[in-house]
Formats: structure tokens, C-alpha cells, sequence
């Protein structure tokens, strides 16, 4: 098994049952967001997560050596150019001794769950594609959130996924899907998919007290957080761009992992911008969800 590196606030915090949040690196990377909008995204959620109590620790591989935790040293690193790594990348990305591999969700999963962290922020979740009846193409970060003991804070999946059937995978999975103060399942840039999420929460006690009577020692959930209202995106201009966008990757023929990093841009694009506000939105707003669930956690342990 790798080995993981922790960094030492966080393995301070970890040992006195402090709270911590787990982050991806992807979306902070050149992958995930524009420069300098990453660089504002990875300020602002580091510093909700600290007003709110917790300790954050970004994930990431670094010279083939996997991370949790960051010094000041490495931000300038996380914000620059990566290779995607999922789960099932990490052992290459270390034996490749890979400069920067960026976590997405599943990978950040297998981190966090390594050093001992119990909730985990990001944006926004892969899922099931559309059309994945045909393509196979489910994103790993479903396993994960199903098989790894963390709780994940997003704020839903974009719409450019099939959301019913991302639902019927956690569900089938044996992941509880939460929503955070709301019935409707979030679809990122908007507050409602038009789903329902089979349960709604109300406080950070009630998502500890669910986690602390998970089923199995390896039961991860999912917390759903809808963008805030003011930040949110009109959904017929963003539906126009993604069926654009989705057709364009099928006359590209892109396809497996280069397809979620070409729509993010499309989508960007198409909005003249203003999906970048609304990511760096609803990125700090769901890591000060996740800090007060993980000290909701701590306090409860
Ligand atoms: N969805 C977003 N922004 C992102 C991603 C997903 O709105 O940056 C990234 C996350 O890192 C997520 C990954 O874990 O894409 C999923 O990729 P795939 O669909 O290839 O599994
Ligand atoms: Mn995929």
C-alpha cells in the first residue's frame, strides 16, 4: 500500500480530534479553474474552513509523493498545471514519480480516508454521463463516496450529467445522499435539478450523528449543498451551453476523462464568465458546510 504524507498542522489537528476538511486539488489546479480565479478559489475556502474552526488540508501528489496538507510553499503549486488523477491513477502517479498529480473527488476520497479525515469538500461531483447506457462512462468519485468512511460536501453534480441515474447509482451503492436545509437534489450553478434528495438535514449535528451511525466501518455519504441563491446561474442559458457543449465533444470524439475538463471550459466560455463567480461561490460555501460537520463530528467523538 502507498504511503502518505500528512502535513504537520494537520496531523496536530488529527491527533488532538480536531476538526479537518478534506480538499481536492483538481479544481484549484489549471484543470479545474481559470487563473487567478483557482488561486481566489483555494484562498477562500481555506479561510471560511479556519473562521469556521477547522483545519483544512488539501490533497494532491507532489514529486510521487501523496499529500495531505500543504504548506505555504506548495499553494503556488497546486494552482499551476496537473495531470487529472483519479483513484485508480494514484499508485501510477506515485511509481511514476508524477510532478503534480490533482485529486479529483475519488482520489481525494482515498487520501483523506488514509489519514484519518471524515469530511471532504469539493464542487461539484462526477457522476453518471449522459448516455452511459452506451459509453460505460460512470465517474470513479461515486465508488468512492460510497466506499470511503468521509462525508462529501458538493454542491450536487453539473447538469451535464445524468442526474437521475447518479442518484440511482449512490442509491444502489448504499450511499445515504443528503440535502443540505433543502428537498431538491442541486445541480451545481443552480439550486434544483428538479430531484428530490431523499433526505433532508437541517443541522451539521444531524449529518455527524448520521455519520457516526453509518452501517459499515467503510460507509461514506454525501451532503448536497445548493449553490446560494444570489450566486446562481440562470438554467435556460446553461442548459443551451452544455448541449452545445456535449455535442461538440461528440463531433471532437472526446471522450473518458478529457471529456468533464472540455465542457467546465465550454461552459465558462459561454457564460461570458459568469460561471466563475458562481463556481468560487459555491466552492467556499460548501467548505463552510464541511467545517462545520467536521466540527460537529469532532465534538460529537
Ligand atoms: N465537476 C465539476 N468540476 C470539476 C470536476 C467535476 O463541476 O472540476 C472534476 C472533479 O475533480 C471530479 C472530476 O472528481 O472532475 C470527475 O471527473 P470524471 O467525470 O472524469 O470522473
Ligand atoms: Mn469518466
Amino acid at each position: 500500500m502507498f504511503e502518505v504524507n500528512v502535513s504537520d498542522e494537520v496531523a496536530t489537528a488529527l491527533a488532538e480530534g480536531r476538526a479537518v476538511v478534506a480538499m481536492e486539488s483538481t479544481i484549484f489546479s489549471h484543470l479545474g479553474l481559470p487563473s487567478p480565479a483557482n488561486e481566489e478559489a483555494l484562498a477562500r475556502c481555506e479561510t471560511v474552513v479556519r473562521a469556521a474552526g477547522a483545519v483544512p488540508a488539501v490533497t494532491a501528489v507532489f514529486d510521487g509523493v501523496a499529500q495531505v496538507g500543504i504548506g505555504d510553499g506548495s499553494r503556488e503549486r497546486v494552482c499551476g498545471p496537473a495531470k487529472k488523477m483519479a483513484e485508480r491513477d494514484i499508485p501510477v502517479a506515485i511509481a511514476q514519480r508524477w510532478e503534480y498529480g490533482a485529486t479529483t473527488v475519488s482520489a481525494a476520497l482515498v487520501l483523506a480516508e488514509r489519514a484519518g479525515i471524515n469530511v471532504f469538500a469539493t464542487g461539484g461531483i462526477g457522476g453518471v454521463h449522459r448516455g452511459a447506457e452506451l459509453t460505460g462512462d460512470v465517474s470513479a468519485d461515486l465508488d468512492a463516496i460510497a466506499r470511503r468512511a468521509v462525508v462529501t460536501v458538493s454542491a450536487g453534480a453539473k447538469a451535464f450529467l445524468d442526474l437521475a441515474r447518479t442518484l440511482e447509482y449512490l442509491e444502489t451503492a448504499g450511499a445515504p445522499v443528503l440535502g443540505w436545509q433543502t428537498d431538491d437534489f442541486p445541480a451545481f450553478y443552480t439550486q434544483s435539478s428538479g430531484l428530490n434528495v431523499p433526505h433532508r438535514v437541517d443541522s451539521a449535528e444531524v449529518v455527524a450523528a448520521a455519520y457516526r451511525n453509518r452501517t459499515r466501518a467503510d460507509q461514506g455519504m454525501l451532503l448536497a449543498v445548493p449553490i446560494p441563491a444570489a450566486d446562481s446561474l440562470d438554467a435556460d442559458r446553461l442548459n443551451a451551453a452544455l448541449s452545445a457543449a456535449l455535442a461538440e465533444c461528440e463531433q471532437q470524439g472526446i471522450r473518458g476523462a478529457a471529456i468533464t475538463p472540455f465542457v467546465l471550459e465550454r461552459i465558462a466560455a459561454a457564460t461570458d464568465g459568469d460561471s466563475l463567480p458562481a463556481n468560487l461561490a459555491l466552492a467556499e460555501h460548501n467548505a463552510e458546510i464541511a467545517a462545520k460537520v467536521a466540527v460537529a463530528i469532532a465534538q460529537s467523538n
